[in-house]
């Protein structure tokens, strides 16, 4: 792309957007007329890229999901187009630096966790592989929450990150659909069909926002479509206004756009629980109507719908797709119920993304049928039809009709629905897909054993290596080609070199330099100062009992211990790193929070500890933040229980940017072991068999793992005695998940294996040359864990969905 016609877009851009020009522009107006020129760019493609698939009459996946992470767009759009280097050439010339423009952009606060960012990899890589798709999600106004860090507690506030408009969006009000809530349903016989009736609906005004998904140099545009409620007349009440009732006169308006207001309201008491609800049926039907809406334009039949449309389930949220698409089926389309049924179950695929049982949906059947009367219906009809079939059809012996019927004690349960109404149920990692197969799911998979499969998640490596890591991307390229950018099993070329001493320095400096970028980010954001010569340790995912921070933090306290008795104990400088949020209402987490913090202040401010071991609470992790951290990282701490991590992704993530993974057997640890090799990894703890049968024998307990070991009585002493300044009684709920509750976890009964493992990375960080080996194999065996190969096994195997790439 010429410079000059960059340059002059970015001017006409300001003068017509926002009636100024360069020397005269607030860098907030220079940031949006800069995307909305880069918009201009991907909307071009977009058009063209919807003319190529209505041309060609492609299948393809709408991938719904409660969440989608995406991080920012402006930098990634630009390396996807292919003219980073020209735009920032261009901005140079007009006196502006891109560096600092892509720093105004918000994260866009639509997602939580891997579940979300998954969604993004995903996206990211659909479009770069020429993969038909959408995304189909809810535009939360609030995201989740900005955590900040007050006397080392966490505090949550509004995430506004909506608050300067989001460059990337467009609105298109004229594709608005009605979803309805509530109300009563008849259903009276017309012409011999039952033709449902409503009344006193609670209508509510989906709209659309779409964002371009840009493919790698490859002039696709997929797009993401996000759904804002939206009152379906007035926005408000005039003559309560009119009479100075003001609260009256929004009132409606309030109520409605709740709905898209913030991701995972706090569901711990009922009021939250119906938001949820109305937010998971909102999204779903104003997606299925506008796709069966787009589908009825091309002038195919309904029947042949499962041909021409693949609708994948990102977890049990948007389960509603299921009952909705039987009820657009028959109701607005007069299909009948075998029909509907047979279409529905071709065209829905289902991934778990979880075993922990929390987290599998149930809603009380008063709320479901209340809500959404005439679903529940549908639900109802379907558990008929399945509980007929199944004493009828598949005569299961011992199958109890309990474990299987998607209503039962009292709830609807999402998880079950979806398995019966898909075509495919797929975990997420190999192991996590077997316990789905013989343990969680087993009443199901002996129903429908053909449905369950598995798909390794994956992570794009344009976002997470080519963007986040510029300087190991120019190195790599420098050893082993550029191939590895479109194809990322190239990276494999990189093990050619796992001994040679040249390419490892070079691998070795570039981290050098990324530690250093990351500790200057450090000192700006919380003014803490680190050492990068120092070994940077990191734990960054949603803070949960499962993923062990605790165990983390308690190896920690045992090494300052271990420092107290022996000042002059000789070991690696380390700088512990922790980032995660906790779910608002989950008061342990909080507390494991309000412990790493403690501990920090007392062993960062110790004299004798001399500047080995720091402790760092990085607040707020998101996308960007993880983009400077990952590259930085020396050690992946990878620690769940096994059994309890679907997959994880940002293990990926690490071990792609050379971070030496400290792990459980859990989810994909388990396949980057074998990928890597065991001797490229530090492995510890309980396998899954161990920890499953642990949980059926219940001999567990956590007193008798704390009897035996001196270094964990001390530890949980100065947890109770406010030791690390805390106020009395600070660790109560810590102390009462470990004791009386026994450690559900293990954290106590892996911890000295865990010990032992922290050990093993500080005798291995020693032997540098070796270590740096370690590393480099570490991103050589990375590329299999590019989305790429994730997405071209979902569209072989679940979709049957063609690249347009010829
Ligand atoms: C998460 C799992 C992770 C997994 C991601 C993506 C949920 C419900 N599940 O292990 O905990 O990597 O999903 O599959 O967020």
């Amino acid at each position: 792309m010429e410079i000059e016609t960059i340059k002059n877009d970015i001017i006409k851009k300001l003068a017509g957007n926002f009636s100024t020009d360069v020397e005269g522009a607030t860098p907030l107006r220079k940031y949006d007329a800069i995307a909305s020129v880069i918009k201009d760019y991907c909307n071009e493609n977009l058009l063209a890229t919807r003319r190529q698939y209505a041309k060609e009459k492609v299948k393809q996946v709408y991938y719904f999901s409660m969440e989608f992470l995406i991080g920012r767009l402006l930098e990634s759009n630009l390396i996807n187009l292919g003219i980073k280097e020209e735009f920032a050439q261009a901005l140079r010339e007009l006196g502006i630096d891109l560096d600092e423009i892509i720093e105004m952009e918000a994260d866009p606060g639509l997602g939580n966790g891997g579940l979300g960012r998954l969604a993004a990899c995903f996206m990211d890589s659909m479009a770069s592989m020429g993969i038909p798709a959408q995304g189909c999600g809810i535009r939360y106004q609030y995201g989740l929450f900005e955590q900040k860090i007050i006397n080392g507690y966490q505090v949550e506030l509004p995430d506004s990150w909506l608050k300067n408009g989001f460059a990337w969006e467009t609105r298109k009000a004229d594709s608005s659909v009605i979803v309805n809530f509530g109300g009563r349903v008849d259903l009276p016989l017309v012409n011999g069909k039952m033709k449902p009736i409503y009344s006193d609906a609670e209508s509510v005004k989906a709209v659309p926002y779409d964002v371009s998904i840009v493919g790698y140099e490859n002039k696709i545009v997929n797009k993401l479509r996000l759904w804002s409620a939206e009152n379906v007349d007035q926005d408000f009440d005039f003559s309560a206004f009119c009479q100075g009732d003001y609260s009256k006169a929004f009132e409606s308006k309030s109520i409605v756009s709740s709905i898209s207001q913030v991701l995972y309201p706090d569901d711990s008491n009922d009021r939250g629980k119906v938001l949820r609800l109305k937010q998971e049926y909102f999204f779903v039907s104003a997606g299925l109507q506008s796709i069966i809406r787009d589908y009825l334009k091309l002038g195919l039949p309904l029947q042949e719908l499962h041909e021409h449309v693949a609708i994948h389930i990102n977890d049990t949220h948007p389960a509603f797709a299921i009952p909705e698409l039987m009820r657009l089926l028959m109701d607005e389309n007069d299909l009948g119920w075998e029909e509907a049924w047979n279409i529905t179950v071709n065209t829905v695929a289902y991934t778990n993304h979880t075993i922990m049982s929390e987290a599998l949906e149930k809603w009380p059947v008063k709320m479901f049928s209340q809500i959404v009367p005439r679903i529940f219906m549908i639900v109802y009809e379907i558990n008929e039809r399945l509980m007929y079939s199944l004493s009828n059809e598949y005569k299961i012996p011992d199958l109890r009709s309990e474990d299987i019927s998607i209503i039962e004690g009292g709830c609807v349960h999402m998880a079950r629905l979806a398995v019966v109404g898909s075509h495919s149920v797929n975990g997420v990692a190999k192991v996590h897909s077997e316990i789905l197969k013989h343990d969680v799911m087993n009443n199901f998979y002996r129903v429908y054993p053909e449905r369950f499969n598995n798909k390794t998640n994956g992570i794009t490596h344009r976002r997470w290596l080519l963007k986040a890591n510029p300087r190991l991307s120019s190195a790599l390229t420098e050893v082993i080609g550029d191939s590895w950018i479109k194809k990322p099993n190239d990276l494999i070329k990189l093990k050619d070199f796992e001994h040679d001493i040249e390419v490892q320095k070079k691998l070795a400096a570039v981290k050098r330099e990324n530690k250093t970028d990351f500790a200057n980010y450090v000192m700006k954001k919380r003014g803490v100062k680190i050492d990068p010569d120092s070994i940077f340790d990191v734990q960054a995912k949603r803070l949960h009992s499962y993923k062990r921070q605790l165990m983390n933090v308690m190896n920690i306290i045992d090494l300052y211990n271990r420092v107290l008795d022996n000042p002059s104990l000789d070991i690696v400088p380390r700088t512990f790193i922790f980032a995660a949020k906790a779910s608002p209402s989950y008061f342990l987490a909080k507390q494991v929070i309000k412990l790493i913090n403690s501990a920090a202040e007392k062993i960062n401010n110790d004299k004798a500890v001399d500047g080995r071991i720091k402790v760092l609470f990085m607040e707020n992790y998101g996308v960007s933040m993880a983009e400077r951290m990952i590259p930085a990282a020396d050690v992946s701490e990878q620690i769940s229980t096994a059994s309890k991590e679907a997959s994880g992704t940002g293990n990926m993530k690490f071990m792609m940017n050379g971070a030496i993974t400290l792990a459980t057997m859990d989810g994909a640890n388990v396949e980057i072991s074998e990928a890597v090799g065991k001797e490229n990894m530090v492995i510890f703890g309980m396998s899954v068999q161990e920890v499953l049968e642990l949980n059926r024998t219940c001999a567990y307990s956590a007193m008798n793992v704390i009897r035996d070991d001196m270094r964990l009585q001390r530890i949980v002493n100065q947890l109770t005695t406010g030791f690390f300044n805390a106020a009395n009684g600070e660790f109560n709920d810590i102390m009462r998940h470990l004791i009386p509750g026994n450690d559900e976890y293990y954290v106590l009964k892996d911890f000295a294996a865990y010990a032992d493992a922290q050990n093993r990375i500080d005798k291995l960080y020693r032997d540098r040359e070796n270590w740096q080996r370690m590393s480099l194999v570490n991103t050589a065996y990375s590329g299999r864990f590019s989305s790429d190969n994730t997405i071209a096994e979902y569209a072989k195997d679940i979709w049957n969905v063609k690249s347009v790439i010829k």
